[in-house]
């Protein structure tokens, strides 16, 4: 529990209703009264966003929503905000998922319907870097190795 709490301290958070905007490199997201069951019939909006040229990678650590078809009841929806793909709808009672963004941002809706509560859910988030820009790290080593490389040789 403490160190849910630190992990929490370091992302800045505002919380608007159960709607949160978390801006941080680390930080933790978790459905409304956790460890307490949720509300009925609640939307709650979580837009995490990281270091400007990372990802977002967020884990699954607690999931506890009612399951339906579809998670047609309650859901948990991770959102890939640049491109609005939907990455994953998740229900149920399965922990683990790993969701990456393919941009500094990512949201994370929580939907409950008017029957049946359950715990909710947690989720760890962490900034990772992208791609492009572990590429663009590789290209500036590459061309300052053969800088100092052909300074070496004195041609
Ligand atoms: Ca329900």
């Amino acid at each position: 529990m403490l160190l849910i709490f630190s992990i929490f301290v370091t992302a800045l958070t505002s919380v608007k209703g159960c709607d949160q905007v978390l801006i941080g490199d680390n930080g933790t997201i978790s459905s409304p009264g956790w460890p307490m069951r949720y509300p009925l019939n609640i939307e709650c909006t979580y837009d995490i966003i990281v270091s400007e040229g990372n990802r977002v990678r967020i884990e699954f650590v607690n999931m506890s929503v009612e399951t339906s078809s579809g998670c047609g009841y309650d859901s948990v929806k991770i959102y890939d905000t640049n491109t609005s793909n939907v990455l994953d709808t998740l229900c149920g009672y399965t922990t683990g998922q790993v969701y990456h963004s393919s941009a500094n941002f990512m949201t994370v809706v929580f939907n409950s319907d008017d029957v049946q509560d359950d715990y909710g859910f947690v989720a760890v988030f962490s900034s990772e870097e992208s791609r492009s820009k572990a590429l663009l790290q590789l290209i500036n080593i590459t061309i300052l190795g053969q800088s100092d490389f052909l300074g070496g040789r004195k041609i």
